[in-house]
């Protein structure tokens, strides 16, 4: 054994006594290891600080799982989209979510916060995220915040000044995630905003001579008339598809269509016609 061993022994003894973490102890006890005598009789010894670093490394590990645990949020989508409030400190979001959706937020409480909008009948999500900070992904929650971000429809923006907005901006950017935003202005008309920037149309079906029912059915934007049909019922087009009892020819369904992509109400339509938001459809057998 060199003679400076012990001295070094001692010192990596001193080092791991006045540790204060288990990161640190373990740090310790590996240099303690790395510098300890390695004739025969020093192998209980050696054995002593291979034992130690293992408890505090099985030790630590438990605690990271356990976190782990703990700083998971997730949440289940209902309606027929979910958008995300998502802002700096302090800039009316909780207030917001109450005004759209009667949703009573806890302040001060740093976990997401829901509500459901009833947007002319059709169900949508709201989520606010805890306020936004520098480094989002590094913080405990923030993978899985950002996790509830990227699968929204649609993200509004909340900022008190140019400087949170280039913050957002970033954090959204470094997280790649690339949504629909609106930015929150305190506008008067903001369902119709929100509603605008979704992938989504309502129609209302109704029966010949009778009001429209309600509420309307969510549709994605494209959607045509035999999309709606099946909508209602899966089997509806098989259903539907009937023999002429003369010419034995297959009667196609169709529909009479009030709205936007017609050019007058009660227009007749094929099956193939492409739906409009605010539609109002009449389905027919025959
Ligand atoms: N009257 C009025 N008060 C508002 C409006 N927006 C926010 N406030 C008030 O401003 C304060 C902060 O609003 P919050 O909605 O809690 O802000 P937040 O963005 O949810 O805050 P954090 O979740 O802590 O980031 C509350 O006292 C709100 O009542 C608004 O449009 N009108
Ligand atoms: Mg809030």
């Amino acid at each position: 054994m060199p003679v400076n061993a012990d001295y070094e022994y001692t010192n990596a003894v001193k080092e791991y006594e006045k540790a204060q973490t288990d990161e640190e102890r373990i740090k310790g006890l590996r240099k303690m290891l790395s510098v300890a005598p390695s004739h025969k009789s020093a192998q209980v010894l050696r054995a002593d600080i291979k034992n130690k670093i293992a408890k505090l490394r099985e030790k630590l590990e438990k605690q990271k799982k356990s976190a782990k645990k703990t700083s998971q949020v997730s949440i289940k989508k209902e309606g027929a989209a979910t958008i995300c409030l998502v802002g700096t400190e302090n800039t009316g979001k909780s207030y917001f979510l109450n005004q759209l959706t009667g949703a009573k937020t806890i302040t001060g409480l740093y976990k997401p916060q829901v509500g459901i909008y009833d947007y002319y009948g059709v169900k949508l999500q709201v989520i606010e995220i805890p306020p936004i900070k520098e480094n989002l992904d590094k913080t405990d929650l923030g993978p899985s915040l950002l996790a509830i971000i990227r699968t929204s429809d649609l993200i509004v923006l909340f900022f008190n000044n140019p400087e949170e907005k280039n913050l957002l901006d970033r954090e959204l950017e470094q997280a790649e995630i690339n949504k629909p935003i609106l930015i929150y202005n305190n506008q008067e008309n903001i369902g119709d905003e929100i509603w605008k920037r979704l992938p989504l149309i309502k129609v209302q079906t109704k029966q010949p001579g009778k009001k429209p029912d309600y509420p309307p059915v969510a549709l994605k934007k494209g959607s045509s008339v035999k999309n709606l049909a099946e909508h209602i019922h899966k089997d509806f087009i098989k259903k539907f598809k009937e023999k002429d009892k003369f010419s034995g020819k297959i009667i196609m369904p169709w529909a009479r269509v009030w709205g936007k992509g017609v050019k007058f109400g009660g227009q007749r339509c094929g099956f193939n016609h492409i739906l409009e938001d605010g539609d109002v459809v009449e389905l027919h057998k025959k």
